[in-house]
């Protein structure tokens, strides 16, 4: 194949490809890309640390990042007012059918989206992308999810003009040559296209947070696995590797393998923290738990056991992502395909995440933060009491009276940290293990103040995979729109699904059968009940092992709880209340099923049901039956 390689591509453009890029559809994709966007410059991405320090330093010197002087190796960004979180409305699965993409996602035709991102309309409308990285660089981002080579793991290549999304991709994913070696000179590799959608004129002066603030699109065209993304710098909308790759194709990708000549059972791609918990005795466990955006997945992956549990100790394998498959033995094997964190940073302190907090002391970018007159950090929830002075998220002076008087916040409420995985202390020794851990126990969480209860196992894989269809949860600030609204989020994935959800409830049933007695316990949580005075009942954080350790417990048949209408529930005595004055009443109030409330929740999800229509596996209108049944209705 002719390649243009270093030729000049188009009025001065060289594609600057490294003698060590062996690829050629990788190359001539970037050259095809190069072309469309009219980047002024094209460069490849290394992965090495000097590339990161320049980087960073280039940020600094543009003025989108500020060099934080108590926080040794790290860096502010604040964004663009506009570009804040995930924007959900803005993202769509152009499957071919919209059949495909199912009835709780965002669906256009595949061309009419390639018209107005990539070709052109007919109206003579220029396409997003031609002509969007004028006057900037595409930066060439290749990486791996999961460990390099892993039978588990896959390639992707994001081509971006945001220097900031490099630099999160190199902290987030096994980023750089390590990634092209793999890939060879034929590996397959999911293009995951990118730009902040703020092309720069000649002579035109760049701004701290480049991005285009009225036209954003997050597009996954599932059937030639490709991942295009427009306008927006910010977290899951930019780094492709994570939403966008990790779950939505993902997703598709691990059915896939289920339906193909193979006959193989397929995979999983979960948003799920993956943890392993070592007892006393020396056994470890490993537990993957689901639970939507800002629901604490990053705290409970890096709990610390409160004392009473003298021996236990939890550590972390990831703390968003799963891909699960079964191994050789028929058991579910689980990897993070990241290998960093994008968290939360509000309400992250030394009592909620101890760890968390020793993991941001150094080489972190944060992102929508306040920043302190000495130079470092701060956020709502990070101390009892705000300094007396900050500049805020948006750049402001901000004094504590601000927040009296109007509450404005300091650091946005989805503000959060990028830190690289082995920055933490409770780091699991298997994290990077190319085959994965066991997975015991799947958990599956939603934020509910009222209804649900602490902990319920499912009786049946069947109706554990009810339970997760049908959680349902508040909604946060970690995407667009309104916030603390109860919605169904079947897995904790309805922003991240890549196919039709009835078809992936489906693909959960179909792989239980197929694990049969190896299946791992599938169990219910909900922290966040709250009492009449409208506060958190169950205190949470670390206090969360006493819920973990009643899990382990029941796998190993050493509690019997007691059955009720859900599932199966702990008596009080079977778990272990050392150090926490928790009395009979407060587990009464994070513990019972109110009928009435009961009624109201069955509703909502027969409206799920509904929704999904013909493509629901019958069996989990049968679980519906039966739970009516034993609450008498
Ligand atoms: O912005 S992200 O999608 O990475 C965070 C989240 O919503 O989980
Ligand atoms: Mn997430």
């Amino acid at each position: 194949m002719e390649l243009p390689m270093n030729a000049p591509l188009m009025a001065g453009l060289r594609l600057n490809v490294p003698p060590y890029v062996k690829h050629a559809r990788l190359i001539a994709w970037v050259a095809e890309m190069a072309a469309l966007t009219e980047a002024q410059e094209v460069y490849w991405c290394d992965g090495s640390q000097a590339e990161y320090e320049r980087l960073c330093e280039e940020l600094v010197a543009k003025g989108s990042f500020k060099k934080l002087a108590k926080r040794p190796g790290s860096f502010l960004a604040c964004t663009d007012p506009s570009d804040v979180a995930r924007v959900e409305d803005r993202t769509f699965i152009c499957s071919e059918t919209q059949e495909a993409a199912g009835p709780t996602n965002n669906w256009m035709a595949p061309a009419e989206m390639r018209a107005l991102l990539q070709t052109g309309q007919k109206d003579g409308t220029p396409a997003l992308f031609k002509g969007c990285m004028k006057g900037r660089t595409m930066f060439v981002v290749p990486f791996s999810m999961g460990p390099l080579g892993s039978p588990i793991a896959h390639i992707g290549v994001e081509l971006t003009d945001s220097a900031y999304v490099a630099v999160n991709m190199k902290l987030m994913t096994r980023m750089g040559r390590g990634a092209l070696d793999v890939l060879g000179t034929e590996g397959e590799f999911v293009p995951c296209m990118h730009s902040v959608g703020a092309p720069l004129e000649a002579g035109q002066q760049d701004i701290a947070w480049p991005c285009n603030p009225t036209t954003k699109y997050i597009v996954h065209y599932p059937e030639t696995r490709e991942i295009w993304s427009y306008g927006s710098g910010y977290g899951g909308n930019a780094l492709l590797g994570k939403k966008c790759f990790a779950l939505r194709i993902a997703s598709t990708m691990g059915r896939e393998a289920a339906n193909g000549p193979s006959g193989g059972p397929g995979w999983l791609a979960e948003h799920m923290l993956i943890l392993g918990v070592t007892g006393p005795d020396g056994r470890k466990r490993h537990v993957a738990a689901a639970f939507p955006s800002a629901c604490g997945k990053t705290n409970f992956a890096m709990l610390i056991p409160p004392a009473g549990f003298e021996g236990w100790k939890v550590s972390t394998i990831g703390d968003d992502i799963a891909w699960i498959k079964p191994g050789a033995d028929g058991r579910l094997r689980a990897i993070n395909p990241e290998a960093g964190y994008f968290g939360v940073a509000p309400g992250t302190n030394t009592h909620t995440n101890p760890n968390c907090m020793a993991s941001l002391e150094r080489d972190v970018i944060f992102t929508n933060v306040a920043l302190t007159d000495d130079g470092d950090v701060w956020w709502e929830g990070m101390s009892d009491e705000a300094p007396a002075h900050l500049i805020d998220w948006q750049g402001q002076d901000w004094m504590p009276h601000d927040a009296k008087v109007s509450g404005r916040k300091a650091a946005h409420p989805n503000a959060r940290f990028t830190v690289a995985a082995t920055n933490n202390p409770a780091l699991d020794a298997d994290w990077d293990s190319p085959e994965g851990v066991v997975i015991d126990a799947f958990i599956f969480g939603g934020r509910r103040s009222t209804t649900v209860p602490l902990v319920t196992q499912a009786r049946s894989w069947t109706e554990g995979v009810y339970m997760a269809a049908t959680m349902g949860s508040e909604t946060t600030a970690a995407a667009f729109g309104q916030q603390g609204v109860v919605r169904r989020d079947p897995f904790a994935m309805l922003p991240f699904m890549g196919y039709h959800m009835g078809d992936y409830f489906g693909h959960w049933l179909k792989m239980g059968e197929r694990l049969g007695s190896k299946a791992p316990a599938i169990f219910c949580v909900n922290w966040f009940r709250k009492g009449a005075d409208g506060k958190f009942v169950w205190p949470g954080y670390g206090d969360n092992m006493r819920v973990l350790a009643w899990m382990l417990a029941r796998i190993d048949g050493q509690v019997e709880g007691h059955a009720n209408a859900f599932g199966v529930s702990p008596k009080y005595d079977e778990l272990n209340w050392t150090g926490l004055p928790f009395t009979h009443a407060h587990f009464e109030t994070v513990t019972h099923l109110g009928l009435d409330d009961w009624k109201a929740e069955l509703k909502l999800h027969e409206t799920l049901f509904e929704q999904i229509g013909a493509r629901l596996p019958a069996a989990l209108p049968e679980v519906k039956r039966a739970i009516e049944q034993r609450l008498g209705l």
